[in-house]
């Protein structure tokens, strides 16, 4: 009888939980004594540890950023904090791993803003298609005053967001024909995260859209449940959607952000040099994971035409068509998220051009 998939990832999980109740968080260690001025201190520092889970693999940017963190935090603390890093959804998927942090069965996890819409809902604003028009501008308003409006919003769910990292623009795959206008959207089984408002804007396009943890999007198109995704070329390049996907266009439909997440409890249990420590590593990392990113996009574009996926380019006039059908799905999300805050992100973009 085939193996259960959820056994085959629950054993790291339960690895972990039981590290958690053994060591995750902190624990106390007596430093060797120090002499100051004849008399003897023993210093007490804490010993903590940071469980890091992500969805991609070992070979994806994201995780070369987050061994980055390690480094830094491991550094800059002299080991007083650990950082346990696992890839590839050992922890399970985005959804999960965030109610880790509120749960305290880990302490960080970087997923895309979009499945963080479900516990904020103002952040699908940056889940609204063709929202940012370049990396840079991007950059500017989420390291800007808009952005972290949208990070002080997460504290109210026991989160903190120490930076913005970089998903990137996402692209279009399927295995049943190219894809170089609306109309061939038509009927596409196409997996979406679990985002409301990614679902709708692939309804307007004319697919079928299906919500879907990333730990399962592998099998699913393996399997033909689905004949598509959507994610940035680094994605589909690294974690070998080529094996299982024939067509690939350009549609750059949305620009998305990952966010460092930490758990606020966790978080707060740190001095304030730590505190600094963690927000510094969090900031270097992700301009150090954004730059890992941005280098070999064009490349991994190549490397898939050269697994044999076919290549097809949206022309801006099919493109503009695609802003208009979804369009009346934006109207609505502003209307529920919020006006006042879609015109700021809207005038922060302009402002950054
Ligand atoms: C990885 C996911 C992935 C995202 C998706 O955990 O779900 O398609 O783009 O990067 O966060």
């Amino acid at each position: 009888m085939k193996k259960s998939k959820l056994s085959l990832f629950l054993v790291p999980a339960l690895a972990v939980m039981l590290t958690a109740c053994g060591g995750g968080g902190t624990a106390t260690e007596d430093t060797p004594e120090t002499e100051t001025g004849g008399e003897t201190a023993t210093e007490q520092v804490e010993q903590k540890t940071i469980r890091a889970g992500i969805g991609l693999n070992d070979s994806h940017p994201q995780y070369k950023g987050l061994l980055k963190f390690k480094e830094l935090v491991e550094e800059r603390t002299d080991g007083a904090i650990e950082v346990q890093t696992y890839h590839s959804g050992q922890l399970g998927d985005d959804r999960t791993m965030t109610e880790g942090l509120q749960l305290g069965s880990q302490e960080v996890t970087i997923p895309s803003t979009a499945p963080i819409a479900n516990f904020v809902p103002e952040f699908s604003v940056f889940d609204f298609p063709f929202l940012f028009p370049s990396e840079e501008v991007a950059d500017t308003v989420l390291d800007g005053e808009v952005g972290q409006k949208f990070l002080d919003m997460l504290p109210d769910q026991n989160l903190v967001g120490l930076a913005y990292w970089e998903n990137g623009f996402r692209d279009l795959t399927n295995s049943v024909r190219p894809v170089a206008t609306a109309e061939d959207f038509k009927g596409l089984k196409i997996r979406t995260m679990e985002n409301d408002l990614h679902l709708e804007a692939f309804r307007a396009l004319g697919a079928n859209p299906t919500p879907m943890a990333f730990t399962e999007l592998f099998a699913a198109m393996q399997q033909g449940t689905v004949d598509g995704q959507e994610n940035p070329y680094a994605t589909i390049y690294l974690q070998k959607y080529h094996e299982v996907q024939d067509h690939v266009s350009n549609t750059h439909h949305i620009y998305s952000p990952f966010v460092f997440l930490m758990s606020k409890s966790f978080f707060d249990g740190l001095t304030e040099e730590q505190q600094e420590i963690v927000k510094e590593a969090a900031l270097e990392a992700g301009d150090y994971q954004r730059e890992l990113n941005r280098e070999a996009n064009e490349q991994y574009l190549a490397d898939l035409q050269e697994e044999g996926m076919t290549f097809t380019e949206i022309t801006p006039e099919a493109r503009e068509e695609m802003v208009e059908l979804v369009q009346p799905v934006l109207d609505k999300y502003a209307e529920r998220i919020g006006q006042d805050i879609v015109d700021e992100v809207n005038n922060a973009i302009e402002a950054a051009q």
